[in-house]
C-alpha cells in the first residue's frame, strides 16, 4: 500500500511528466552528484547551471546564474489562495484556490518533460523540536534540489517521520520555461500547499522560506496562538558574559544578515548568530517568548559583503566545511575564477565577466553584480555561530527590534512605551524598496513588522494577533524601532552602522537591565546621549542630536500616510492600533 506521501508524489508526477522520478537522500554523495549534473548536463539558455570557482579561496564553491528575467521575487505573481478574499486581506493578491488549481494544472502538465523531479523530504525546525515542520518539495531544477539542502534540515530519516501521515507540507516547484507571463507563486493555507512554476529564484523556488515558514505559517501561527517572523535572531553577550536574546524584524535588504553576524566595534561585547532571515516565535512554558531559526542556511546579499562591513560572512564563505556553497548571479573575475561584487574589499578587478557571464565595462556605469546578487551558504560554517543553534526548545527573546531603510524622519533607535505602542510600531513601519523583489528600488512602501510580502492572512488580523500575544506572555520583550540609514544633506549615512551599531544593542540591553533612563518623545523613547557608549567613534555632537531628533511638524505627513495605509482594512482594524494612531495624531498635532 503506498503512503499518502507516495500518493501524492505520483499523482504530481503523473501531471508533470518527468522522465525520471529521484528520491533525495540528502547526503553529501549525492549532492556532489547533482551539482556534476547541473555542470554538464542541466541548462539555462546557454548557460550551465553551474561553473566551478576556484576552490582554494572559496572551498566547494559554485557560480550560478539564473534565467536573466529571474533576479528577485515577484510580488505581484505571487498569490494566497484562501478560499475568501477577506481571509486574505488587501494585504495579499487572492484567487480562488479552485481556479488557481485549474490555472496551475494547466501549466504544469508536461512542464518537467525532459527532466528529473527531485523529491525533496525536508524539516523546518530542528527534529527535536517541537515547533519543527516535516515538509516534501518536488522540483525540476539541481540548483533548487542542492540549495534545500543548504538552507534546511534535509534527509531521508524525514521520511521515516512522516512516514504514513498526511501531516507534512507539500511543496511542487517547476521552473517550467521561466516566462514570466507564466510565473505563479501560489499558496494554499489550508492544504500546506505551495505550487510554483516558471522562477528558479530564492523566495520563489526554496519553498520552505518565504513560502511556507512565512507566508503559510504565519497563517498557522495565527490559528494556533504562535508567530512566524521575517526577523535575524541573535545573542549579544556582554563583557560579564551575559546573553540577551534578541530577534530584528527588517525587510529585504535592510540588514538582516548583518545584524546576525555582527562584528562588535565595543570591546568585551560579542553578537552571537541564531538566524538572519526568518524567525519563529512561541510562548514558552515558563510564560517567556522563544525563538527558532526554521532554517539552517543563509541566503545573503552578496553586494556591500566585505571585510570591513561584514567579515564573519566572508569568514563563513570561505570556511570550507560543508558541501556545497553557491553564488548567484554574482559578477566573475576571470583571472582568479573568484566571484566578485560591489563593495568587495580591493579594487575592481580587471577582468570581469557581468551576472550575464558577458565582458564587463566599467564606463558603461551598470553594475557587475546584479544587485540581488547572493550566496547560499551553511549557517554551521559561520564562526559566531550560537551554541544555542540546534537547541530545539529555542532561545528566550527580551528585545524586539523593528527596523527599516529610512533616509530621513526615523531616529537611529528609540523605545516604544508598551506592548501595544510597539506591536503599532512594528505596524507603521515603512521602508524605501531595494532591489530583493522586483519593484522600482527607492520608494517608500509600508512594510508593516517587514512582513507586508509575507504576512499569508488579512493583516488586520494579524495585528489583532500579534496584540493578543501579549496577555499570554509572562514577561513580554522590549520592542525598539532602528534606522541605520539616515542621510545627510550630502547623501552621506549619518550613522557608520555595521560592528558600530553594537553601541545602539548595548543601549537596549541597558534600558532591558534598568541601568539607564530614556527621553520621552511623541513617537517613542529616545537615548540621553550620555548613555550611548561613544568611545571611539567620532561624531560631531550636533549629527548625533539630529539622529535623536523628533519634529512633530515633520512627522504630520508621515501619520496622514499610515492613517491611509491602515484605512485599506476598514473596520477590521483593531481597536488596539486604531488607539494608538488617535494618540499620536494627538501628539503631532492632526488631531
Ligand atoms: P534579505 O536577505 O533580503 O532579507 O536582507 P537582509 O535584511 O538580511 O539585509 P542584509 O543584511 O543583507 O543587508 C542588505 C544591504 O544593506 C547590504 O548591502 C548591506 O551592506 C546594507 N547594510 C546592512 N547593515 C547596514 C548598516 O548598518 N548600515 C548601512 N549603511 N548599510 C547596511
Ligand atoms: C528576501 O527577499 O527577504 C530574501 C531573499 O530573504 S528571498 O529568499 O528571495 O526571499
Ligand atoms: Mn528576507
Amino acid at each position: 500500500m503506498a503512503t499518502p506521501l507516495e500518493e501524492w508524489v505520483e499523482e504530481c508526477a503523473d501531471l508533470c511528466k518527468p522522465d525520471k522520478v529521484y528520491w533525495c537522500d540528502g547526503s553529501e554523495e549525492e549532492a556532489c552528484r547533482i551539482v556534476k549534473i547541473g555542470m554538464t548536463e542541466e541548462k539555462i539558455g546557454d548557460n550551465k547551471i553551474f561553473y566551478e570557482l576556484d576552490h582554494k579561496t572559496y572551498p566547494n564553491s559554485y557560480l550560478h546564474r539564473s534565467h536573466p528575467t529571474d533576479v528577485a521575487r515577484t510580488e505581484h505573481l505571487t498569490f494566497v489562495c484562501h478560499p475568501n478574499k477577506e481571509i486574505a486581506g488587501p494585504n495579499n493578491n487572492w484567487m480562488h484556490p479552485d481556479e488557481a488549481k485549474k490555472l496551475l494544472t494547466k501549466l504544469s502538465d508536461g512542464c518537467m518533460r525532459g527532466r528529473t523531479m527531485y523529491v525533496l523530504p525536508y524539516m523546518m525546525g530542528h527534529p527535536d523540536s517541537r515547533y519543527a515542520k516535516a515538509c516534501v518539495q518536488l522540483t525540476d531544477v539541481s540548483y533548487v534540489a542542492v540549495s534545500m539542502r543548504i538552507m534546511t534540515r534535509m534527509g531521508k530519516n524525514i521520511l521515516k517521520k512522516i512516514g504514513n501521515s498526511k501531516d507534512f507540507v507539500k511543496g511542487i516547484h517547476s521552473v517550467g520555461d521561466f516566462d514570466p507571463n507564466k510565473r505563479y507563486i501560489m499558496h494554499f493555507p489550508d492544504e500546506n500547499l505551495v505550487w510554483s512554476i516558471g522562477s528558479g529564484y530564492g523566495g520563489n523556488a526554496l519553498l520552505g522560506k518565504k513560502c511556507f515558514s512565512l507566508r503559510i505559517a504565519s497563517w498557522q501561527g495565527f490559528r494556533e496562538g504562535w508567530l512566524a517572523e521575517h526577523m535575524a535572531v541573535i545573542g549579544v553577550e556582554d563583557p560579564q558574559g551575559k546573553v540577551t536574546y534578541m530577534v530584528a524584524a527588517m525587510p529585504s535588504a535592510c540588514g538582516k544578515t548583518n545584524l546576525a553576524m555582527l562584528n562588535s566595534a565595543l570591546p568585551g561585547y560579542k553578537v552571537w548568530t541564531l538566524g538572519d532571515d526568518i524567525a519563529w516565535l512561541n510562548i514558552g512554558p515558563d510564560g517567556r517568548l522563544y525563538a527558532i531559526n526554521p532554517e539552517i542556511g543563509f541566503f545573503g546579499v552578496a553586494p556591500g559583503t566585505s571585510m570591513k562591513t561584514n567579515p564573519n560572512m566572508i569568514l563563513t564563505l570561505k570556511a570550507g566545511m560543508f558541501y556545497p556553497l553557491f553564488f548567484t548571479n554574482t559578477a566573475l573575475n576571470t583571472d582568479t575564477n573568484e566571484p566578485w561584487w560591489e563593495g568587495l574589499d580591493g579594487a575592481v578587478p580587471k577582468n570581469l565577466l557581468d551576472w550575464q557571464g558577458r565582458k564587463y565595462d566599467p564606463a558603461t556605469g551598470t553594475k557587475a553584480a546584479h544587485p540581488n546578487s547572493r550566496f547560499t551558504v551553511s549557517i554551521y560554517q559561520c564562526p559566531t555561530v550560537s551554541k544555542e543553534f540546534d537547541n530545539p526548545k529555542g532561545v528566550p527573546i527580551s528585545a524586539i527590534i523593528f527596523g527599516g531603510r529610512r533616509t530621513k524622519l526615523i531616529p537611529l533607535v528609540y523605545e516604544s512605551f508598551n506592548w501595544q505602542h510597539g506591536v503599532f510600531c512594528g505596524a507603521r513601519m515603512a521602508s524605501e524598496t531595494t532591489a530583493a523583489t522586483t519593484h522600482h528600488t527607492g520608494m517608500l512602501r509600508r512594510d508593516p513588522m517587514a512582513m507586508i510580502s509575507f504576512c499569508g492572512y488579512n493583516m488586520a488580523d494579524y495585528f489583532g494577533h500579534w496584540l493578543g500575544m501579549d496577555k499570554r506572555m509572562k514577561h513580554a520583550p522590549r520592542i525598539f524601532c532602528v534606522n541605520w540609514f539616515r542621510i545627510d544633506e550630502q547623501g552621506k549615512f549619518m550613522w557608520p552602522g555595521f560592528g558600530e551599531n553594537i553601541r545602539v544593542l548595548k543601549w537596549m540591553i541597558d534600558r532591558i537591565e534598568n541601568r539607564v533612563s530614556a527621553k520621552e518623545t511623541p513617537i517613542g523613547r529616545v537615548p540621553h546621549l550620555k548613555d550611548l557608549e561613544m568611545k571611539g567613534l567620532k561624531i560631531p555632537k550636533e549629527n548625533l542630536e539630529k539622529l535623536f531628533e523628533v519634529k512633530p511638524d515633520e512627522w504630520k505627513p508621515e501619520v496622514e500616510e499610515m492613517q491611509k495605509f491602515f484605512g485599506q482594512f476598514g473596520r477590521k482594524m483593531p481597536d488596539g492600533i486604531v488607539d494608538e494612531l488617535n494618540n499620536l495624531k494627538r501628539k503631532v498635532n492632526l488631531a
